[in-house]
């Protein structure tokens, strides 16, 4: 499998991630490629006519994207379903994956703003992605202690790459005086070799 990836994408991290804590990290070829909102890459596009990283080329030439749906493929992989449960907990799991998701959305937008020129930027947006990240922050703290007593998942994941992407490129925010009980709990999980192995990288 080749996974379109960048060491600065947290969705591709997310993959990375979800693949290690399967077992399947090395049956995974990453491709490095290059891409901007405001750029798109003809060679992603040929690939994901949404221009977006990940994407993952099967061996039978299909491909998959985005984040989501390849962490479930991942998944079937495994044996059974350890990242997406079945059952009841499978909502709470792809509701939890959604906030993590719509919380990197978010950052990635919130970047995006910043690195227009100051003339361009929208201080009403600035002000909103703050905003929205703070709630959302809020929600993922109510959360974790559910998640933490629950074998890894997709909720785990997805939470653990977000706090990453706050500390890779919005480490002035401080999300760790205001979420101490997030900050222990992801403290512990920084530490699993999944996380260690995937460290952004600009
Ligand atoms: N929902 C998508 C989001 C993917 C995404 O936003 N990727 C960013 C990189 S982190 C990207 O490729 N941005 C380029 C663009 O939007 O044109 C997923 O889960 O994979």
């Amino acid at each position: 499998m080749k996974l379109y990836w960048s060491s600065r994408s947290p969705f591709a991290r997310k993959v990375m991630v979800a693949a290690h804590e399967l077992g399947l990290a090395e049956r995974i070829e990453c491709v490095p490629i290059v891409t901007a909102a405001s750029d798109p890459n003809p060679d992603l596009l040929a690939q994901n006519p949404l221009g977006r990283l990940p994407v993952m080329r099967l061996a039978d030439g299909g491909a998959l994207y985005d984040s989501t749906v390849i962490c479930e493929y991942l998944d079937t992989l495994a044996g059974a379903p350890r990242l997406f449960p079945a059952g009841p907990a499978r909502l709470t799991a792809l509701r939890r994956q959604s906030l993590g998701d719509g919380m990197l959305d978010t950052l990635v937008l919130w970047r995006n703003e910043r690195l227009r020129r100051p003339e361009f930027q929208s201080a009403p947006h600035l002000v909103a992605y703050r905003r929205k990240t703070h709630s959302a922050l809020a929600a993922v703290e109510d959360e974790i202690g559910a998640v933490a007593g629950e074998p890894v998942n997709i909720a785990h994941v997805v939470f653990a790459v977000m706090l990453a992407y706050l500390d890779f490129r919005f480490a002035e925010e401080g999300w760790r005086e205001r979420h101490p009980v997030l900050a222990a709990w992801y403290a512990e999980f920084a530490r699993r070799p999944s996380m260690t192995a995937t460290q952004a990288r600009d």
